[in-house]
């Protein structure tokens, strides 16, 4: 049979000119149309099917127009699980009721995940939502100083279905993981800060497909092993190069394949003098960050490239006298500098001015007043 490798739809994911829903919605289209062109049998999410734990109410209709359509009008079988990004407990609402009509959602750990059946038991499939460390202490209060990290809870979660699952079945697992040493995007915001429950590749082993989901960019972790990335471009920079998709794999060799499809809009960073960029007709539908060489990046002339470009996402204009050459700044740099630091560079880059004492001042307030309600 075949199946169809997805993740990280993040349904109300929120976009400066409003949301992603139009390029949802396409998305959803090229998946139909494969699942018809190819004869897909079931569908496998792999987390953060929802940008927010308090989705709002588009992107639940939107969801729930998915689901409807997967599982009625193309009769497949349509395995999800919670991510991050993920309320584990609404995710999950109805799931027993849910899997009478061919839809089954993992919403919070479980001690020993059922797999779901398919083509006649011949595939197994088993949900591992996203956890971390926690989640599996709790599980397992008794073995509390053997579990110190998310790997260790991983690799007890996997060893409990090794012990119980049949190596004559294909055996696949749904993960919303972090694998140590994956490539990150800018859009992969969780992800980043979370190094610390990274996981080796090597928990997975004995099954023969490992279905992952978290990190938005494709990638191959090892040839049974893969990320099948988000199916939007949702941030700038490398995720500007990336090809989106979802993976077909076919359970009777498990041979796999990955289907890029077609964006409604692309993402690009374009440098011009003003000249240059007012001339690109190309660029109309595309989220855009323009850099323009001979101009300052005032709100007149954001309005103006708005009103030719409409889905420009960010500006930048030639730097002011005396300040060093492109203000944007690596992750590194970032990392080094504390919250006034980033503050006063932000200023620097949106505004063109430093802020004065007072304005430092009134923010060490305004933060020392965040950290306090934070700790209470
Ligand atoms: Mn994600």
């Amino acid at each position: 049979m075949k199946l169809i490798h997805t993740s990280d739809w993040h349904f109300g994911m929120p976009v400066a000119t409003g949301n992603y829903e139009e390029c949802q919605r396409y998305f959803l289209e090229q998946l139909y149309d494969l699942i018809r062109r190819e004869r897909v049998e079931a569908v496998l999410c792999a987390g953060d099917v929802y940008d927010s734990t308090i989705s709002n109410a588009e992107a639940i209709r939107l969801f729930d127009e998915a689901a409807t359509t997967l599982c009625t009008e193309l009769g497949v079988t349509f395995i999800l699980i919670a991510g991050n990004h993920d309320s584990a407990a609404r995710l999950s609402s109805c799931s027993k009721l849910l899997e009478a009509s061919g839809m089954f959602v993992s919403g919070s750990l479980k001690k020993d995940p059922q797999p779901v059946l398919l083509d006649d038991g011949k595939v197994a499939v088993y949900p591992l939502p996203f956890f971390q460390r926690d989640a599996v202490t709790a599980l397992f209060p008794e073995q509390k100083e053997q579990i110190r990290t998310t790997e260790d809870g991983a690799k007890l979660l996997c060893d409990r279905i090794r012990q119980t699952m049949d190596p004559k079945r294909r055996n696949i697992i749904l993960s919303h993981s972090y694998i140590v040493n994956a490539e990150l995007s800018d859009s992969d915001r969780a992800a980043k800060l979370g190094y610390a429950s990274a996981i080796s590749k090597d928990v997975f082993e004995g099954f023969d497909y490992v279905a992952l989901g978290h990190i938005h960019k494709p990638q191959i972790i090892a040839p049974h092993i893969r990320y099948c990335g988000c199916p939007i471009k949702y941030s700038f920079g490398s995720e500007e190069l990336q090809e989106k998709g979802v993976v077909l794999i076919d359970t009777d060799t498990m041979e796999q394949q990955f289907i890029p499809l077609p964006l409604l809009r692309d993402r690009k960073t374009v440098t011009g003098t003003y000249e240059e960029l007012i001339r690109r007709e190309d660029l109309k539908n595309d989220y855009l960050r323009l850099e323009v060489t001979d101009r300052y990046a005032g709100l007149e002339l954001h309005a103006e490239l708005l009103e030719r470009f409409p889905y420009l996402l960010e500006l930048k204009g030639k730097s002011i006298a005396g300040q060093s050459e492109g203000s944007s700044l690596t992750e590194e740099e970032v990392r080094s500098l504390d919250e006034t630091d980033i503050m006063c560079k932000f200023m620097a880059e949106c505004f063109d001015y430093a802020p004065t004492e007072e304005q430092i001042q009134e923010f060490r307030r305004a933060l020392a007043e965040c950290e306090q309600e934070d700790s209470e």
